[in-house]
C-alpha cells in the first residue's frame, strides 16, 4: 500500500467512525414501555381514601360493617379534583373497593355498595362521579380495587376469582380510560366472609391467577398500568414503605417477580431484566383513611416539599393520599396544604437558570450537533447530550454568565434508551475555583439535589461513572425559596439548649431574654449551657435568600440537672427528662411495673404546677387522660395537688399544664388513672414542673 492509498484508507476509517458515532446509542439493557413513558411524564397524582372505614374511624374494615352507615351528605367529587389540581397533581386513584369489600360503584355482584346505602337512595356511584370530575378537571382516573375482600363469602376460593374479575371488568368498561389499576398486597386473615366470621389463608402468589387478570386488563384498557404487590409483577413497584421516600439510588429495574425482598423495592436492581419503575405512595396525613384526631398532623409545606424530591426527585412518582371525610369531602386543613404544596412547587421550578444558557461538554457523540452540550438544555426531552460510546466518565459545563445563586439541580436521562447513570457529581466555579456542592448516584427519568446556596458563575455536571455512555435529556439550575421551618428548641436534662431542624442549610439566630430574634441576634454555632428558667427564641436563617422561618419560642422552667426518676430500674426512662420530645418511655402494669412515676426534684422546689407530653406514635401510645399529681418532701407521706383529666388529648396529643395552689416539695409523684385505650400502658415523652 502506498502512502496515498493508506491515507486514503485512514480517511474512510475516520470518517466512517464519526459517522458512526453520530448515529443514536443502540437500547442499554431494558426500557421502558410507552405506556410507562406516559405515566412516568405525569410525575405526580392522588389517591383518595374513601369507604365505611371512613365512618367507624377505622384503618381496615371487617367487612360487617352496615352499609347505611355510607351517606356522605355533601360528597363531592369535582371539590377533590379541583383540590388536587391546584396542587399540581396530574390522576386520581380511587378506593373503588378497600379490603372491607364495600363497592363505591354498583356493582351488579354483590350487595355490599353504594346501591344499597342511604346516600342518594341508592341511586349513587362515587366511581362515576369521580370519572366526570377527573374528566372536567383534566386529571387521569385510576382504580383502586383490592384483591382482598373481607366481606364476600366466596373469598378464598376459586369462584371469587370470577368475582374479582367481574368486578374488574365493570371498572375497566363504564368508566372511560383508566391510567392505573392498584392491587394491595394486603390480603387472607380474619374477616367477615358472607357471615363465616373466619380466618382465611390464600397463598398471593398463585390464587389470584394474575397472567390471566393481567389478560384481561390488556384487553380491556391497553394503556392502563398495573401496579401490584400481591403476588406477581406488574407494570411498576412499591417502594417498601407508605412514608414518602425511595432509595436515593433508584434503578427503575427490577427481575424478581412475587415476594420481591425490600431492598430491591426500594433501590431497585442496577443490573435488572425488566423495566420495573418505582411509586412512592404516602399520605397527606399519618393515616390512609379519615381520622378525626388526625386533623392537626396534616403534613406541612416543608414536608410536602421534602416527600416531592424524595420521590419525583429520586426517580420516582408522588401518589399522594387524601382521606375523605365522612361529609365527602377534603377537610380544609389538607386542602390548604395541598394547596401551598402546589404554589412551592411552581414557584420553585418556575426559573430553570441554565435555560438560554452556553453549554459546553467534555465529549459530544460524534462532535455531531445532534447530540450537542446545548441539548440538555433546550427545555425538549426528545432530544440529548450524548457521548461517544466509550465514554464513562463525562462533563458538562454551563455558563451561567454572571454570579448566579442556586441551590437546586436538576437531571434527566434520556431513558427510552435506558437507564445508565451510576454516580456522578455537581460543582460550582466560585471566585476562580470549582468547588463540589452536591454528588448522587442513579439519575434515570428525574434527579434533583439539594444543597446549600452557592453564587456561582458555572455549574459542572461529570458523571463519574455510567453502564454505557451517558444520555442526558434535561439539566436544571434552580434557586428554589426556602420553606423554613422553625427550629426546634430543646434542653437536655443537663441545661444544654440544641437548635436544630431537618432542614438543609439554614442558620439559627436566638435569644435568651425573651426578646425577637433577628439575623443580628446570638448565631447558634452548638449547644449553649443555662440555668434556671430561661426563654429561647430562636429562628432558621438561609444566608442566600435572606429569608427567616417564624420564630418558635420554648419557655422553660428551672434547671433538670439533679433529677431522678426513683425506683424504675430501666435506663430508657430518662427519655422523660431528656427535652426531646420524641423519645418516649412506656411501663405497663401487665409487666409488674409502678404506674407511679416519682421523681426526685433534687432539693425542696417552689412547685406550682406540672406539664406532661403524651407519646406522638401512632401505635399503643399510651396517652393518659385521667391522673393525679402528688408532692412530698421525703418520698413517704404524699399529699395529693391535683387530680383531672387531660381533655382532648387524644385529639390533640399537645404539652398538658396543670397548675394548682403554690407548694414546697422535693418529690413529684405523677399517677396515671386511665389512658385512652382502656388498658393499662402508660406512655410518657417528657414529664416537668413549674416553679414561681
Ligand atoms: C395499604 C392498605 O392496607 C392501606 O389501607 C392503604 O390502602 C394503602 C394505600 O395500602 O397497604
Amino acid at each position: 500500500m502506498n502512502l496515498k492509498q493508506l491515507s486514503t484508507l485512514l480517511l474512510t476509517l475516520w470518517i466512517s467512525s464519526s459517522f458512526a458515532q453520530t448515529k443514536a446509542p443502540s437500547a442499554f439493557g431494558p426500557v421502558p414501555t410507552e405506556n410507562q413513558m406516559v405515566w412516568q411524564n405525569m410525575e405526580s397524582y392522588a389517591f383518595v381514601h374513601f369507604s365505611l372505614n371512613t365512618y367507624t374511624d377505622q384503618s381496615w374494615g371487617f367487612g360487617n360493617e352496615d352499609v347505611k352507615l355510607f351517606n356522605p351528605q355533601q360528597a363531592d367529587c369535582r371539590q377533590w379534583a379541583r383540590i388536587c389540581k391546584e396542587a399540581g397533581l396530574k390522576g386520581i386513584i380511587i378506593t373503588a373497593k378497600h379490603h372491607c369489600g364495600f363497592c363505591l360503584w354498583p356493582s351488579k355482584y354483590t350487595e355490599y355498595s353504594v346501591k344499597n346505602a342511604p346516600w342518594k337512595e341508592g341511586k349513587g356511584d362515587m366511581v362515576r362521579e369521580m370519572a366526570d370530575a377527573c374528566k372536567e378537571y383534566g386529571l387521569k382516573l385510576g382504580i383502586y380495587l383490592s384483591p382482598w375482600d373481607r366481606n364476600s363469602a366466596d373469598y378464598g376460593k376459586p369462584e371469587y376469582i370470577t368475582y374479582f374479575r367481574n368486578q374488574l371488568t365493570e371498572l375497566l368498561t363504564n368508566y372511560g380510560p383508566v391510567f392505573e389499576v392498584w392491587f394491595d398486597g394486603a390480603n387472607g386473615g380474619n374477616g367477615y366472609y358472607g357471615g363465616a366470621n373466619e380466618t382465611r389463608t390464600i397463598d398471593r402468589t398463585t390464587y389470584y391467577d394474575w397472567e390471566n387478570t393481567y389478560e384481561l386488563i390488556r384487553k380491556l384498557q391497553p394503556n392502563c398500568l398495573i401496579w401490584n404487590d400481591g403476588g406477581d409483577r406488574g407494570d411498576l413497584r412499591w417502594v417498601g414503605t407508605e412514608a414518602g421516600y425511595v432509595g436515593e439510588t433508584n434503578w427503575s429495574l427490577l427481575n424478581a417477580t412475587g415476594d420481591v425482598e425490600w431492598g430491591m423495592l426500594h433501590f431497585g436492581l442496577e443490573n435488572g431484566n425488566a423495566w420495573v419503575p418505582a411509586e412512592v405512595n404516602t399520605s397527606i396525613r399519618p393515616e390512609w383513611f379519615y381520622h378525626p384526631s388526625e386533623d392537626t398532623k396534616v403534613k406541612t409545606v416543608p414536608q410536602l416539599m421534602d416527600l416531592y424530591y424524595n420521590s419525583i426527585g429520586r426517580n420516582g412518582t408522588m401518589l399522594l393520599n387524601f382521606p375523605i371525610m365522612p361529609n365527602g369531602l377534603i377537610h380544609p386543613n389538607d386542602e390548604k396544604a395541598a394547596q401551598e404544596f402546589g404554589k412551592a412547587v411552581k414557584e420553585t421550578f418556575s426559573v430553570n437558570l441554565a435555560a438560554k444558557k452556553r453549554a459546553k461538554a467534555s465529549n459530544v457523540r460524534g462532535n455531531a450537533k445532534a447530540f450537542g452540550a446545548d441539548k440538555a438544555i433546550d427545555k425538549s426531552q426528545d432530544t440529548y447530550w450524548a457521548t461517544d460510546d466509550a465514554v464513562s466518565n463525562a462533563s458538562l459545563t454551563i455558563d451561567l454568565g454572571k454570579p448566579t445563586l442556586f441551590n437546586r439541580f436538576l437531571a434527566q436521562e434520556y431513558i427510552r434508551l435506558g437507564q445508565r447513570v451510576k454516580a456522578f457529581t455537581v460543582e460550582a466555579f466560585v471566585a476562580g475555583k470549582w468547588q463540589e456542592v452536591a454528588k448522587g448516584t442513579t439519575i434515570g427519568y428525574k434527579r434533583i439535589l439539594r444543597f446549600p446556596s452557592v453564587r456561582a458563575t458555572q455549574l459542572r455536571l461529570t458523571i463519574t461513572d455510567s453502564k454505557s455512555c451517558p444520555l442526558l435529556s434535561n439539566v436544571g439550575i434552580y434557586n428554589a425559596p426556602s420553606f423554613l421551618n422553625a427550629p426546634l428548641i430543646i434542653r437536655n436534662q443537663s441545661g444544654e439548649v440544641s437548635i436544630a431542624t431537618d432542614d438543609i442549610g439554614p442558620l439559627f439566630y436566638y435569644t435568651l431574654d425573651g426578646s425577637e430574634p433577628t439575623p443580628q441576634s446570638t448565631k447558634y454555632d452548638g449547644p449553649v449551657q443555662t440555668e434556671g428558667k430561661v426563654t429561647v427564641k430562636a429562628i432558621a436563617y438561609d444566608p442566600g435568600t435572606r429569608k427567616s422561618s417564624l420564630a418558635r419560642t420554648e419557655e422553660f422552667d428551672i434547671c433538670r440537672k439533679e433529677w431522678k426518676i426513683v425506683g424504675i430500674n430501666d435506663e430508657k426512662s430518662q427519655a422523660i427528662l431528656d427535652g426531646n420530645t420524641a423519645t418516649t418511655w412506656h411501663q405497663s402494669r401487665d409487666k409488674k411495673m409502678p404506674v407511679d412515676l416519682i421523681i426526685d426534684l433534687g432539693k425542696e422546689q417552689n412547685l406550682c404546677g406540672f406539664r406532661y407530653f403524651p407519646d406522638q406514635g401512632m401505635w399503643g401510645p399510651g396517652i393518659i387522660t385521667h391522673y393525679q399529681l402528688s408532692v412530698s418532701a421525703d418520698n413517704t407521706a404524699w399529699t395529693l395537688v391535683s387530680e383531672g383529666e387531660f381533655s382532648n388529648i387524644k385529639n390533640n396529643p399537645l404539652w398538658q399544664i396543670k397548675k394548682f395552689a403554690p407548694v414546697k416539695a422535693r418529690y413529684i409523684k405523677f399517677t396515671a388513672l386511665k389512658n385512652t385505650e382502656g388498658n393499662d400502658t402508660t406512655g410518657y415523652a417528657e414529664v416537668d414542673v413549674l416553679t414561681n
